[in-house]
This record gives structure tokens, sequence and C-alpha cells, in this order.
């Protein structure tokens, strides 16, 4: 018999989990993280759905496992693993991340409180705000961020015909925005946006083949953003996203806020410097910003932040036992 052993501290960012995995990852090929990733997927990733899928995980689970960094810049390298899959990145699981690996002493922050992450998409930068021993927010300088492709047309079973944008910040997201067909996101409720965004993830991707410009690895609409009318006063968009089969982050979605910024500075509803406080389904908060505009390739993009708060809930050592018929997890779809 084989008992795999890893040791994790979960947590979450806003209300979505984060299982931050410290002891038991498999070493990994490649020269880059976005390389070491691909050697992940092809070679290791029944740890992934081990440890994400029921019956160790549930249908939200995210996680994160910390790397020696493969860039002289960072200090540390990050590698996601999610139901969905082994994601480029992700914004609320680095919050987690970093606020547990600070808090567990993990790692050094630089100067000024900042830590340099090696992420398969990219560099990213978190800044700590301390409260004592403890990380009270975290704010994560994403990616560079863009709108790929605009009002793009699909059948939506039950809703009928709806425009989509396809915007990036970190995985490529489907934007749906209240018109004709779509009220807004207080019309729906969470069975309908399960139900039907597993569908419309179908339509957009045989619709259209979405590449990232730089990196041929990161293609396809993985995640399904609903916006609609915020309800708390400070903010200014409400939205839930979908992922994996069966999930709807419980926080605002990090890498698709900054995916949401894209999306309006391209629209030109919002510029440099603006701030973005984004609510999520449950009502927490992320405060974010609109850096600076930047060029991908010959794209016009932007460099977001993405300001949020993350909280240890335990400690906890995972078994996967090749005596287990469900060793390897499953997921109810
Ligand atoms: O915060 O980037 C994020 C994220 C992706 C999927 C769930 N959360």
């Amino acid at each position: 018999m084989t008992r795999y052993v890893y040791e994790c501290l979960d947590g979450h960012t806003c209300g979505n989990p984060v299982r931050l995995i410290i002891k038991g990852a498999p070493d990994l090929s490649g020269e880059t993280m976005s390389e070491k990733r691909q050697d992940f997927i092809q070679n290791h990733d029944w740890i992934r759905q081990s440890l994400m899928y029921e019956p160790r995980g549930h249908d939200l689970m995210s996680g994160a496992i910390l790397y020696p960094s493969t860039r002289p810049e960072c200090q540390i390298a990050i590698l996601y693993i999610e139901v969905s899959g082994c994601l480029p990145m992700c914004g609320h699981g680095t919050i987690g991340a970093v606020t547990m690996a600070i808090e567990n002493n993990l790692i050094e922050t630089m100067e000024d409180d900042l830590v340099r992450l090696d992420t398969p998409a990219g560099v990213v930068k978190a800044h700590i705000r301390r409260d004592g021993d403890f990380v009270d927010a975290v704010r994560i300088h994403n990616v560079p961020s863009f709108l790929a492709h605009e009002g793009v047309k699909i059948i939506c079973p039950d809703l009928g015909e709806l425009e989509i944008d396809i915007a990036y910040g970190g995985n490529f997201y489907a934007i749906i925005d209240p018109q004709k067909n779509y009220e807004g996101l207080e019309a729906m409720t969470a069975a309908d946006i399960l139900h039907l965004s597993p569908l419309i993830r179908d339509r957009v991707n045989e619709a259209i083949a979405v590449v990232h410009p730089l990196d041929k690895t990161i293609r396809g609409v993985s995640h399904i953003q609903w916006t609609g009318a915020p309800r708390e006063a400070k903010a200014q968009g409400r939205n839930a996203v979908f992922y994996g089969a069966n999930a709807i982050d419980r926080s605002p979605c990090g890498t698709g806020t900054s995916a949401r910024l894209a999306q309006l500075v391209a629209k030109g509803r919002l510029k440099s410097g603006d701030d973005y406080i984004h609510e999520s389904i449950i009502g927490t908060l992320f405060s974010a910003r609109v850096e600076e505009e930047v060029m991908v390739g010959n794209i016009p993009a932007i460099l977001p932040s993405v300001e949020g708060w993350a909280r240890q809930t335990g400690k906890n050592t995972i078994f996967v036992d090749d005596r287990d018929p469900l060793a390897h997890g499953f997921q109810l779809t």
C-alpha cells in the first residue's frame, strides 16, 4: 500500500477556499513556472484531483503549491491548483497563499513588505498590510490584463441571444453584462448560474478560439463572469464568477476583477488611476485599481492591482491512499 501525505494550510479569501500545500508536492521539471505547470498537468494532475475534488475537497476547492522561484527577481514561485484545472494565475488564491505563508513564516518579504511571485502567467507582486503578527490584507499587482474580444454573440438556452466580451486577467473570462436578455446578477439565482454557465462556456469556446498572444499554453475561456449592480454602497460593481463544473466564486475573484477592469478601460468606462471596489455574490469586497495602461503585443492592456483579505481556518494533513477506490477524487456533474 502506498500512502501519499500532504501537509496543508486551509483558509479562505473573502469567503472562497484556499488550500496551501506546504509538504508532499512533487518536484517539477521545466525551466519556468509555465513549463513546470505543463509538467504538472501532464504527469501529476491526479494530485490536484485528489486534493481538490470530493471527498478531500469539494466543488469550489482551490489551492496553491509553493516552489523555489525560477526567476532571480522573485522570492517564491506558486502553482495554482483548482477544481477547474491548473490555472495560470489565481487572485484569491494568491491573497490567501501569501497571507498564510507569511503568518506561518514560510516566506520572507522584501523591502516595504513586498513579495515578488513567480507565477505561470508571469511576475505578480504582493504588498502585505500587517496587523502585528497577522496579515490584514494583501494587494496583488497582477499580470497585464486586456480585452481580447468584444460582443461575441451566442445563443444561451433559456435566455436567448447574448453578447459577451472576453477579457484576460490571468485566465480568460467571458463577461456577461446586463442587456436585453439578461437583466443583471440580481435577477439570477445561484442555481441559474450553475445551470447556464457551463452551457455558455461551451458555446463561447465553440464560437471563438482565444489564445494569449505571448503564451500559447494559455488558451480557452475557463471562467464565466456575470455582472450586475452593487448592493454595498461603496462598491462600483458586483459579480459572480463560475468555474470548474459546479463552482461560484465566493470572493469577488482576483483574475476576474483584473479582466473586468481591462474590459471597462477598453470601453472607456475607467482610466488609469481609477479605483474600483468589486463586490462578490456573498457581499465581500476587493479594492482594485487601474495602475497603468500598457501594451501586450499590439493589444492595449492595463496593469491592475487588487486588494483583499484572507484568514487561515486550520491545518490539515491529508492522506491519499492507493487502497482507497476514491483516492483520486470525484465530482458530481
Ligand atoms: O480569484 O482569480 C481568482 C479566482 C479564479 C478562480 C476562482 N478565483
